[in-house]
């Protein structure tokens, strides 16, 4: 039986560690040649924990390296920068995505399945229904809560028709208001004030190439931006710091408050390329814009095309 890592990105988000959580469940139920052993590359996310912790889940095993020979699942992500580190001497077996196809190669033909939808999670919802395997509980719980993490309670533009009604399937399971359980699930990621600068900082951050330009972007969601304006320059000396040690060309952090709907900006680094490819002037220090809610959608995308 040979055993095989299924592992979401560095920094790993709710719908990494769920999708790698319900991969490994699925085929775990479908495939008895082989062991599928979810794995982590970073904290869990304070609402992944809390899920884990209500459905008596041990939190997913740690893992900073894979080595030669090891062989490994990547969802939620397929670009190298994010991917775990050893992965040039691993073998990838699949991939399950839903982000632009970026740079991870094989040397054979592997399972590839990427679809432009809002969550990995929610491709897993269709895959329990595609295989038959029963959404119980404890998983459509899992599922629904990353559906909602990641198209932030569907108000992001990255939430399509088939999130929506994964979204209603999932909830009709569970029993619950999919708004209800969503914003629990955002709550209990606790207040802004008790978080330190480098959690907010790198609590999900990720690491692109523009055009050659080695760039990080960072998210922090909150339910009260206004409140947290008060640490801009105290993020914003983070972000500095960031950039400067890591190397980075560019720096940018979205403080993104899911209610308003829309995001500060603040940047470190040589961002005229961003601020050119939002038609925006960063000389006044951060800019709000409004609307703002998806990183991959209308941050990444925008700068792979001005910059390509
Ligand atoms: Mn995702």
């Amino acid at each position: 039986m040979a055993k095989i890592y299924v592992v979401g990105h560095k920094n790993p988000d709710n719908d990494s560690i769920m999708a790698a959580y319900t991969l490994a469940h699925l085929r775990n139920a479908l495939d008895a040649e082989n062991e599928y052993v979810p794995v982590r590359l970073g904290e869990m996310p304070a609402e992944s924990a809390m899920l884990f912790e209500q459905y008596g889940v041990e939190p997913l095993e740690f893992i900073d390296h894979v080595e030669e020979g090891d062989k490994v699942f990547l969802v939620d992500h397929n670009e190298r920068g994010q991917a775990v580190d050893g992965l040039e001497n691993a073998e990838i077996v699949g991939v399950l995505d839903h982000h632009r196809i970026a740079d991870v190669q094989t040397a054979a033909p592997i399972e590839f399945l990427n679809l432009p939808w809002g969550s990995t999670t929610s491709i897993l919802t269709m895959l329990y229904s595609v295989f038959n395997v029963e959404l119980e509980e404890k998983i459509a719980a899992f599922l629904l809560s990353a559906i909602l993490t990641d198209t932030v309670i569907l108000k992001s533009p990255t939430a399509t028709e088939k999130d929506r009604s994964h979204v209603e399937k999932l909830s009709k399971i569970l029993a619950v208001d999919a708004v209800e359980f969503g914003m629990k699930i955002f709550k209990s990621r606790g207040g802004d004030e008790d978080v330190a600068v480098e959690d907010i900082c790198n609590r999900d951050s990720k690491e692109f190439n523009f055009g050659g330009r080695k760039c990080w972007i960072a998210q922090y969601e909150t339910v009260d931006l206004e409140g947290l304006r008060p640490r801009t320059e105290e993020i914003a000396a983070q972000v500095k710091k960031i950039q400067e040690e890591g190397g980075y060309d560019a720096a940018l952090m979205l403080l993104t408050d899911i209610i308003v709907e829309g995001s500060d900006f603040i940047p470190a680094g040589d961002t005229n390329f961003i601020a050119d490819a939002f038609g925006i002037s960063f000389d006044d220090g951060p800019v709000w814009m409004p609307g703002v809610l998806s990183r991959k959608k209308q941050v990444a995308a925008r700068l792979i095309e001005y910059a390509g």
